[in-house]
């Protein structure tokens, strides 16, 4: 949530409704450069929270491409202050490659006095140290389109072309049910707010979990951009969002095919390797002062099953399709042990 959405929350939330606000800097990298941003190998940084969902789908599409070395990967504190995302897990709390302390000092220098907040994911142009975008729903899918000549060989393809449509059909519905559907009823100021939400939340979950069923994958036999974004609120939902935000008619654990699935990416080279849920509850609990005043970051829920077989391999389905596995974490990216299961 940008520090705009967190004031109309402390405002006007008994009347409105939680509504996310829309990236305000929406420039592309491309492959012509036509905003005046093309892509090169090592011209970018992209800056995210380990602990943010729209964050992570960029962190995971980077590793499955396999565009690590062409994109340069800046992790900020999970805890952000009154000036945001800082960079004090970096040597004098400073981040290596752009020489800034916040990531406020990039989006300074693209538009002075933008009076927005400051929001993870975004992409900064080392040269110049601009905040280039912080357009999360545009990241990924520029990643794995127009980034492709900068992919590891045997690369996914996380957008294929006869699938968009299916794609984009479920990418909606995941992200207005499920991905930010948890925020609504997280941030609802009202009963019937709350319960509309969590109620939704629930129902397109359910509806998830008969479509995942018989298939491995939501689009087609492979991994696509819609997996991705279901996955990075599956891993959250029984640290953060049953407890922190209410939505709590079960766990993940406590569905067999929601679980099952989620497990069996998280096992997947390129999801669970990102994911760091010391960051995330940190987050989550400690930021998010009017849902939870004291900062209490709960010991809980144990971790020990995300590493269980899944079986879901019974199913068929080609993780990578025609592809491969993206190789070892690189040194330097690996998540810390109290990160992990
Ligand atoms: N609403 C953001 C989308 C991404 C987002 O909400 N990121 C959160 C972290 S999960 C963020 O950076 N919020 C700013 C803050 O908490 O200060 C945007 O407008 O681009």
């Amino acid at each position: 949530m940008s520090r705009d959405e967190e004031e109309a929350g402390n405002t006007a939330y008994g009347r409105r409704a939680f509504k996310r606000s829309k990236a305000h800097f929406t420039d592309r990298v491309t492959a012509d450069g036509r905003d005046g941003w093309p892509v090169g190998a090592g011209r970018y940084r992209l800056v995210v929270s380990r602990a943010c969902p729209w964050a992570s789908r960029a962190v995971i599409s980077r590793r499955l491409l396999g565009l690590e070395d062409a994109v340069s990967l800046a992790v900020a504190d999970p805890v952000q202050d009154d000036s945001s995302w800082r960079f004090t897990l970096d040597p004098d709390g400073r981040d290596p490659v752009l020489g800034i302390r916040y990531l406020g000092e990039a989006y300074d220098k693209r538009e002075t006095g933008y009076p927005g907040g400051v929001s993870v994911p975004a992409i900064v142009d080392v040269p110049s140290g601009k905040l280039v975008t912080n357009d999360y729903q545009q990241i990924t899918l520029d990643f794995a389109t127009e980034w492709s000549d900068l992919h590891r060989e045997g690369a996914p393809d996380l957008y294929p072309r006869e699938r968009r449509d299916e794609i984009d059909a479920v990418t909606a519905e995941v992200y207005e049910d499920v991905n930010n559907g948890v925020y609504r009823a997280g941030f609802a100021t009202g009963q019937e707010e709350y319960e509309t939400a969590c109620a939704a939340v629930f129902r397109r979950l359910e509806l998830l979990a008969e479509r995942l069923r018989r298939q491995r994958y939501l689009v087609g036999d492979t991994i696509t951009e819609a997996d991705i974004r279901l996955f990075t609120t599956l891993v959250r939902f029984d640290a953060v969002y049953h407890g922190h935000f209410k939505c709590n008619r079960w766990k993940l654990t406590e569905n067999e095919v929601l679980w099952a699935y989620a497990r069996d990416l998280y096992q997947t080279p390129g999801f669970g390797d990102t994911v760091d849920f010391d960051h995330i509850k940190r987050h989550y609990y400690q930021v998010h002062t009017g849902i939870n005043p004291t900062r209490i970051v709960p010991l809980g829920p144990d971790l020990s099953g995300w590493l269980t077989p899944h079986h879901r391999e019974e199913l068929g389905g080609r993780p990578f399709g025609n592809g491969t596995p993206p190789g070892p974490v690189r040194d330097g990216e690996r998540v810390p042990a109290q990160g992990r299961p």
